[in-house]
């Protein structure tokens, strides 16, 4: 954030602005426009905002004519104070009408957080003052003088200035006219006067501040006279000036050149290097205070951040299926089986998903996820394709079989999980019903729903369903389904036991649980999330069907649908 000038609460910028506009040193203030600019300006130092009529007309896209209603215009300084903080001096050309109009803007603008309202004497609607200026009538000054006095009783903060700008100068009717009407307005209540001046060299502005000696203060808009030295206008004991419409004019320049080179040339490659950054608009609009907002507040946020899929496997048991793809890429109802994962992890606001691939990587296709690759895949395990995401691990995440379908629950059951380590146990799976089923789950207590709720802990996970080492041969509690969620400090306890493992000569051999079980005996508990079926793998041409079918389930209900993905397969 390098905004050099601190946002004001609402109060505090009437009351700037009043000080800016009283203060004897010369203050300066920029124009802005919509809300990008306004916070621009801010950036930049500035103290206070000129919201130009011409600049707010210019960016609808429309004249300086009172084309664009009062409202759109109260809608947009809504957002320029909202994104810049800073006190705005409102251009409200004739204030939109009458007296009561007037009062019905002081209003609306003290309610959105703007510092002050300036009006011109001319007849709404107005035209800018650079355009035939002499034509422009001017309103009597019993009436301006009565929208000035409605102005100043309708406001209730007694900061809110009001500015009367006398454009007799523009209108070809003298000096002495701008002074007597300047005069009636500074009686009437007006907490400034603005003189303008169309001419190229700062002359009657310079004269009319002499004939006004101070009596209230004074500001000037110095476009057409900018060649003249700033401290000719100290000198002259002006109060403010306002540099009036040039960021509408800048940002008009950049944007005719950079389209022109984007037409003329078919390409974006000589303009991005010149033009801000994606990132630079981002920061503009504070975008990394709404990701700190999010984890704070969004329902749901406990939920891990990122997910790595294990996906480097062919799946040997799948014969001819996974010649030209790895398992994951199979399709199971209508979609690959790791689309079914992803989406998964989707529907739980898990959105950093990175895979793991290894044979095949070519082929696999899937949005919204990083890919990285085990390069070394033939002759490694589970464990050198889990240290290929490993660095970069997110601190909250899922780490996943490839080739898993299961219950939209399992997940939420491990967030739910205070542990830093959770996984998914299922307890209808004792037993090996074919040589390709592994990962027998040992554990602290066995599924009992009489117990519901209670902590039960992994004690190992082995191949073996009689891990007679380990549980003096006791037979399992269920089967590891693949799914670990890794929290918190759990991250570093991971990567460092990986790292431990790495150092092993056996690592290309080992697997997940072995870095499970390495976890355990380093002291980590690791929670477990019982569940009773619900879930498939897919090792095998008898998997693979099951898991169709077990997809299919899943389908949304759509009635009528003949064409629904997968539907053929389930006549
Ligand atoms: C504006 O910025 O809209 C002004 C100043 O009113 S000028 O365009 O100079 O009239
Ligand atoms: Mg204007």
């Amino acid at each position: 954030m390098n905004a050099r000038t601190p946002a004001l609460s609402t109060a505090s910028r009437s009351a700037t602005l009043r000080q800016l506009l009283v203060s004897s040193e010369l203050e300066f203030m920029m124009e802005a426009h919509n809300g990008l600019s306004a916070r621009i300006v801010r950036e930049a130092g500035f103290k206070a905002i000129w919201a130009s009529g011409l600049a707010i007309s210019a960016q609808f896209g429309v004249r300086d004519n009172n084309e664009a209603s009062w409202t759109q215009v109260v809608d947009t300084l809504e957002f320029m104070a909202d994104s810049s903080g800073l006190p705005i001096l409102v251009d409200g050309d004739t204030g939109y009408g009458n007296f009561n109009n007037v009062r019905r803007l002081v209003r609306k603008l003290e309610q959105r957080g703007i510092a002050g309202l300036c009006i011109e004497d001319k007849q709404f609607p107005k035209t800018n003052s650079f355009i035939d200026g002499e034509r422009q009538p001017l309103a009597t000054i019993d009436e301006f003088c009565g929208k000035i006095k409605a102005g100043k009783d309708t406001q209730t903060d007694a900061d809110f200035s009001i500015v009367a700008r006398v454009e007799a100068l523009i209108a070809g009717w003298g000096m002495d006219e701008a002074l007597r009407r300047a005069e009636a307005y500074r009686q009437a209540g007006a907490d400034a006067i603005l003189i303008h001046s169309k001419l190229s060299r700062p002359d009657e502005i310079l004269e009319f501040a002499r004939e006004w000696a101070g009596r209230a203060p004074l500001v000037i808009v110095p476009t057409k006279y900018y060649s003249t030295p700033t401290e000719v206008f100290r000198q002259a004991g002006i109060s403010l000036v306002i540099w009036a419409n040039h960021l509408v004019r800048a940002a008009a320049s950049a944007m005719q050149a950079v389209a022109r080179e984007i037409h003329d040339t078919q390409t974006l490659v000589h303009v991005e290097d010149r033009i801000a950054p994606v990132s630079e608009i981002f920061r503009l609009q504070d975008a990394d205070e709404y990701s700190a907002a999010e984890r704070l507040y969004l329902s749901g946020s406990e939920a891990p951040g990122a997910a790595v899929v294990l996906a480097a496997s062919r799946g040997e048991g799948l014969d001819a299926l996974t010649a030209e793809r790895p398992k994951v890429m199979l399709p199971v109802a209508g979609k690959p089986l790791l689309r079914w994962l992803v989406d998964a992890f989707k529907m739980q606001g898990i959105h950093d998903i990175t895979v793991v691939g290894g044979y095949r990587a070519d082929a696999i296709q899937c949005a919204g996820v990083t890919l990285v690759r085990n390069e070394r895949h033939a002759s490694t395990g589970e464990l050198a394709s889990l240290a290929c995401a490993a660095d970069g691990l997110h601190t909250d995440t899922v780490i996943a079989y490839g080739d898993l379908l299961f219950r939209s629950y399992f997940l939420r059951d491990l967030f739910e999980s205070e542990c830093r380590f959770s996984v998914v146990v299922d307890s209808s799976q004792t037993q090996p019903s074919n040589q390709s089923v592994r990962d027998f789950a040992y554990c602290s207590a066995p599924d009992d729903r009489a117990l519901f709720g209670q902590k039960v802990l992994l004690r190992h996970v082995s191949n073996k369903a009689r891990e007679v080492a380990v549980t003096g041969g006791q037979a399992p509690q269920g089967r590891w389904i693949g799914l670990l969620c890794v929290r918190g400090a759990g991250r570093e306890a991971l990567q460092q036991t990986l790292a431990g493992l790495r150092a092993r000569a056996d690592f290309d051999t080992l697997d997940m649980p072995d870095l499970l079980n390495a976890l355990i005996d380093a002291g980590e508990e690791i929670d477990v999330k019982y569940v009773h079926g619900h879930w498939r793998s897919v090792n095998d041409l008898e998997d693979y069907q099951r898991a169709g079918e077990f997809a299919h389930a899943r389908l949304p209900f759509v009635q009528g649908a003949p064409d629904t993905p997968g539907s053929e397969k389930r006549r």
